[in-house]
């Protein structure tokens, strides 16, 4: 899968150099273009920012470097051409698995109070939000989709992790425990280490459950709407004291 990403700091993309998504770009499963909006700006100060129409606080990203990028980056295809910002679509899992069928995405960051009206009419196809704050750009933005994008890529990371995990089947994850058995006198469950395959898997099933309720009852209530809870699962969380 390809990401483009158009920016005004390509700098600030260096995390991606690190870790999985190094090794994706490496194996060639993944590929990430950084583009500096600058580059397409034609005057001897390389503007890429003016002051808004209409006074008020901030800057505008102008709409001919921003426009000349994205036609440069997108030629004569049409892949989603997708804007980081507040006032888009809230991005999920289910928002991150959708995007991960796409074999090419094209991300745009605005920095400053945001971009010329026009160019968001005229090119963009898509504006997602990662939640209700306000970051001082699209960059962090960008990273976030890429890395919850390209790790749903197949070959990216072991495919067993990714079924049973949470906001994927609508449950938060059970509690995971390494050596050694006891830590600062603390044991681990005894459970787990019984050899009981099946045991364990229905204690794994009963914590999600219960700390799904206690910290999310919002998502328990979803992932039953959705059918994901069985008689078993219902019975216990009963025990528990859900009134859903
Ligand atoms: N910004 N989710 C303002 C965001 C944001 C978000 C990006 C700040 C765009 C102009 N983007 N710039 N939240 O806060 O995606």
């Amino acid at each position: 899968m390809r990401f483009d990403i158009l920016t005004l700091f390509p700098g600030m993309f260096a995390p991606l150099e690190e870790s999985i998504l190094k090794r994706a770009q490496q194996a060639g499963t993944i590929s990430i273009g950084l583009h500096n909006i600058r580059d397409w700006a034609t005057d001897r100060h390389r503007t890429a920012d003016d002051a808004p129409y209409g006074g008020g606080a901030g800057m505008v990203m102008k709409a001919a470097p921003l426009a000349a990028a994205i036609r440069a980056v997108v030629e004569e295809a049409a892949p989603p051409v997708i804007l980081l910002s507040p006032d888009g679509e809230p991005f999920t899992q289910a928002l991150a698995s959708e995007l991960a069928q796409q074999p090419w995405l094209v991300l745009v960051c605005g920095h400053y109070e945001g971009l010329d009206e026009r160019v968001r009419e005229s090119l963009i196809s898509r504006e997602i939000s990662i939640g209700d704050y306000v970051l001082t750009g699209g960059e962090l933005a960008a990273m976030v989709v890429v890395d919850a994008v390209a790790r749903l890529v197949p070959g990216v990371i072991d495919g067993e992790s990714i079924a049973e995990e949470s906001h994927s089947d609508g449950l938060l994850e059970y509690p995971h425990y390494t050596r050694p058995a006891v830590w600062e006198g603390r044991a681990v469950p005894a459970i787990l280490t019984s050899g009981h395959h099946g045991e364990v898997a229905k204690w794994r099933r009963r914590e999600r459950l219960r700390r799904t309720l206690v910290r999310r009852p919002d998502m328990l209530r979803r992932a039953r709407e959705q059918g994901l809870l069985d008689k078993h699962d219902l019975a216990y969380l009963a025990e528990l004291g859900w009134e859903g």
